[in-house]
């Protein structure tokens, strides 16, 4: 008995000088990325006070990291998405344009976080036309999804249809399953990707409401007349007098546009406005008339007498409201996700990233949408908050972009990244380090000739200058000097004054093409296949 109790001792004590010894493993954090669609930069009050406020997204930047310059490298929402999940350039992922089928045979980092441990969930948008893989739970909308009574694609029923406001829905479905279905042995990986703001900007009842009773500042390059640039800006089909619809995106009922004898900016314009309401139930539907017919019979009297300036600056007013009402869900959505995090002391451990799958023109240069390598398209929105290793407040103004994730989310989670993805860590500026961390982006737009007409463009962004290449039905190049000329208006390419600085871009460009694998074999090839595409009739 007695030589029973002395081995026990020993094996206990053996056991406890094993674990004692045995190296603190620090807890893998959670990581929760929120991204909407079309959310500029210039709507977040954490970066602009002008337009609106945002205090929930405000909430990470004071706890975390603001990233002012941010970027892209194909701003257009389906090529984004596969760029960031897979941490590879369009010409390498595939994903050029918003057509092209996602290559499923892509690794992308969420498969890699769930064969390591991660419980992973992807909850809104992915607008790839095929599921996400790596998922243990996912509910997608169909391609661009409805704001109204949407339908879903979730994994274990198939597809549904839900009732009530999507913004509202994709935050319900993901406080559920944090609630309901989170593992609390492993840690996360939640995609929280809201469909809003994106165009139609149809918001909530109760934002639209409040929204149409506000007036906003307007940009100083609204009226924009595209001199002093080539032929893109001058051709691209995103002016919102011109090229915004006047009955699905400015809420115009069809009936008072006949009246009015106002045509259709596009063949769609109506179809789009009677798809939307069509997908109302009758309460919904009374809110929408009865607060948008007082702006409509306002506008009915004084539409005649209209100058183009006048209806310049209704246009932008109409378009504010509804944006904005868009973005004021989408931030109630972020503060209940936080709350539910602090609530249930998940906090600490979890990074959470606010981002937009691009930025998008508020009236800038007289334009909305995005797809242009110039500022407001380029630049997104990036806050990140990962107690204990971020400082609460700070700034970073590095040239980080969407193709970084990747690598981050991995290497946070402790796992190696594949050898072949394209971007970089974001770890070292999150500990305040990381200084010379990118000296020049590369950027590569290919959706044309498509909606809004953007020509196909490449190019590199340095702290203070932009090298463009227009090509495909033009051979154009544009150089803009960015801390003169902050709106980029001054096309200088062809000043004598920049020609030793055009020569090191060109041959910098020239480099980072190499680097990253892109060619004029490769622009031939994506032409090809785009060509192929309009054959059969899907452009
Ligand atoms: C739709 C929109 C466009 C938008 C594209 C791509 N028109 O075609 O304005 O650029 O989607 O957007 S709409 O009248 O149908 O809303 S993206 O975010 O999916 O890239
Ligand atoms: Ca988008």
């Amino acid at each position: 008995m007695k030589k029973i109790s002395v081995i026990l001792l020993l094996l206990v004590g053996t056991v406890s000088v094993f674990v004692a010894l045995k190296p603190h493993k620090p807890k893998r954090p959670n990581i929760v990325f929120i991204m909407s669609d079309d959310h500029a930069y210039q709507a977040i009050s954490a970066y602009d006070k002008r337009l609106t406020n945002t205090p929930n997204i405000d909430r990470i930047a004071k706890d975390g990291m603001l990233f002012t310059n941010a970027c892209v490298t194909n701003s257009i929402c389906a090529p984004s998405r596969a760029v960031i999940l897979t941490g590879k350039h369009s010409h390498i992922n595939g994903k050029v344009d918003n057509y092209f089928p996602f290559d499923t045979t892509n690794i992308t980092f969420p498969q890699l976080l769930q064969a390591n441990g991660y419980q992973t969930a992807m909850f809104g948008k992915l607008h790839f036309g095929n599921n996400p893989k790596g998922f243990d739970e996912f509910q997608i909308l169909p391609d661009q999804g409805n704001y109204y009574n949407p339908d879903i694609i979730t994994k274990k029923e198939g597809p549904k249809k839900l009732m009530g406001y999507v913004t509202d829905l994709i935050t319900d479905i993901t406080l559920n399953w944090l609630k309901n279905e989170r593992d609390p042995d492993k840690p996360f990986f939640l995609a929280y990707l809201h469909k809003a703001p994106h165009r139609e900007w149809i918001p909530a009842e109760r934002h639209y409401k409040e929204f149409i009773h506000k007036t906003f500042p307007e940009p100083s390059t609204l009226y924009d007349n595209y001199e002093g640039r080539g032929s893109a800006a001058k051709e691209a089909e995103m002016n919102l007098l011109k090229h915004m619809n006047w009955a699905g995106d400015s809420k115009v009922f069809p009936e008072n546009m006949k009246k009015l004898g106002i045509k259709e900016s596009h063949s769609y314009d109506i179809a789009l406005y009677n798809a939307t309401v069509g997908r109302m139930n009758p309460e919904q539907r009374k809110v929408w008339d009865d607060t948008y017919r007082p702006m409509n019979e306002e506008f009915m009297k004084k539409y005649p007498s209209m100058t183009e300036k006048e209806k310049m600056q209704w246009r932008y007013q109409r378009y504010m409201q509804d944006y904005l009402g868009c973005i004021a869900s989408v931030d109630e959505g972020v503060g209940k996700v936080l709350d539910f995090l602090k609530e249930n002391g998940l906090d600490e451990n979890t990074i959470v990233v606010y981002t937009s799958d691009q930025g998008f023109y508020l009236g800038e240069h007289g334009w909305f949408d995005k797809r242009f390598i110039f500022d407001e398209s380029f630049k997104t929105p990036l806050i990140v908050k990962w107690p204990g290793i971020i400082k609460a407040g700070s700034k970073n103004s590095q040239m980080v972009q969407n193709l970084d994730f990747a690598q981050t989310f991995l290497e946070a989670a402790g796992i190696k990244p594949p050898s072949d993805m394209q971007g970089e860590s974001l770890i070292p500026i999150f500990k305040g380090q990381g200084k010379n961390f990118r000296d020049a982006a590369y950027y590569h737009y290919y959706e044309y000739p498509s909606v809004h007409m953007v020509k196909r463009h490449y190019g590199i962004v340095t702290e203070q200058f932009k090298l463009i290449h227009f090509y495909y039905d033009v051979d154009e190049w544009e150089l803009y000097d960015r801390r003169k000329d902050k709106n980029e208006l001054k096309n200088v390419y062809n000043d004598p004054a920049y020609g030793k600085i055009k020569a090191e871009l060109h041959k910098k460009l020239a480099q980072l093409r190499i680097k990253y694998k892109d060619s004029e074999e490769l622009d031939k090839m994506y032409i090809a296949k785009y060509k192929e595409l309009e054959k059969s009739g899907k452009i």
